[in-house]
């Protein structure tokens, strides 16, 4: 993240969002332990470095905003309400996870606090947000509707197909690509055909635009711009933030496909010690309290475990019911 010497948000405001990027880092820290343990199976795939996009994102809705995601979502599941004991205890597989232990990590869900999944389907969750886009519009509302998905999504054909719906119908949906430079393991300058992903905009006439994804004042100033707009006039926007995942695909990716220079260099412009550096340039807390904050964190952390450790997995009782909605 850039740093800038001054800034004009006050104390209280950046400590909110340096705890929650640190939250969300040891968090996902936290379970990819805790897989390697053993202590619960299936998918695992971590959103680390991509943190800044999350809270900078989430920080531009109102509560009664939307959010669906893919299958990276442990924490845009967190940022959009949904307790980090539960998503911690889903992943667990416990009947006090986020979908009662069935859904896991891919499938973070609550219909109260508008957070519709975690889709395993690689741009699934395209032509639902195009929906619920068109839900709000016939309800005549000023929610919007932030959808994000990976880069590789954007070859998938359901995003072009919900694309061309929500600009046809001028839906208040917002396309976030998070451009982490990988599909599960191939660049995405071997796959497409443009430079630039937001100029897939261009085939639908749709308003589109770039972001530093690294950088949290960045992503906050320009997705709230672009909120305050669809609000006023409804319409869909495809936003491309630039961002990078520190860890594999998933937990099994031996990652032969990048070197660990490529890394590195990522690394250097990490968006949390960024913020730190702000925060420490502008007075607001010394080292020391930084590190007193990641000490909390981590305590919170281990006792968000313990407690999905000791509690119960879902009775078998349980296995026919929510196959279908009530
Ligand atoms: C329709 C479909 N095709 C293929 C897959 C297998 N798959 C799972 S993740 C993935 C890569 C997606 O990469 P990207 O969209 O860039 O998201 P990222 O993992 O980088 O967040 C693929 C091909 C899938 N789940 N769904
Ligand atoms: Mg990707």
């Amino acid at each position: 993240m850039a740093t800038e010497a001054k800034t004009k948000h006050d104390q209280k405001f950046l400590e909110g969002v340096y705890k929650e990027m640190m939250l969300y880092r040891r968090f996902e820290e936290k379970v990819n332990l805790a897989y390697q343990k053993g202590k619960f199976a299936g998918f695992l795939h971590l959103h680390i470095g991509q943190e800044a996009l999350c809270v900078g994102v989430q920080r531009s809705l109102l509560p009664n905003d939307y959010v669906i995601s893919g299958y990276r979502s442990h924490t845009q599941a967190i940022a959009k309400g949904i307790d980090p004991k539960a998503v911690m205890a889903e992943l667990f597989g416990k009947k006090v996870g986020a979908c009662g232990g069935k859904g896991g990590s891919m499938h973070m869900f609550s219909k109260e606090l508008r957070f519709l999944g975690g889709h395993g389907i690689v741009g699934g969750q395209c032509p639902l947000a195009a929906g619920v886009g068109f839900a709000i519009r016939y309800n005549k509302t000023d929610d919007v509707i932030v959808c994000y998905l990976g880069d590789a999504a954007t070859n998938q054909g359901q995003f072009f197909e919900a694309m061309n719906m929500a600009a046809t119908w001028e839906l208040p949906v917002l396309y976030i690509i998070e451009n982490n430079r990988y599909g599960m393991g191939t660049d995405i300058r071997r796959t497409t055909s443009v430079d630039k992903l937001a100029k897939r905009a261009l085939a639908f006439d749709m308003d589109h635009s770039e972001v530093d994804g690294m950088d949290f004042l960045k992503v906050h100033e320009h997705v709230s711009g672009i909120v305050a707009k669809m609000r006023k006039k409804q319409k869909p926007h495809l936003l491309e933030a630039m961002t990078y995942r520190y860890r594999g695909h998933s937990v099994s990716d031996p990652q032969t496909y990048r070197t660990k220079e490529e890394v590195a260099e990522y690394q250097k412009r990490d968006p949390i010690i960024g913020l730190g550096e702000l925060i420490k340039k502008n007075k607001f807390a010394t080292d020391e309290e930084l590190k007193a904050w990641d000490r909390q964190i981590r305590d919170d952390l281990q006792a968000m475990e313990d407690y999905a450790d000791a509690s119960p997995k879902p009775p078998i009782e349980d296995a026919y019911k929510h196959v279908y909605a009530d």
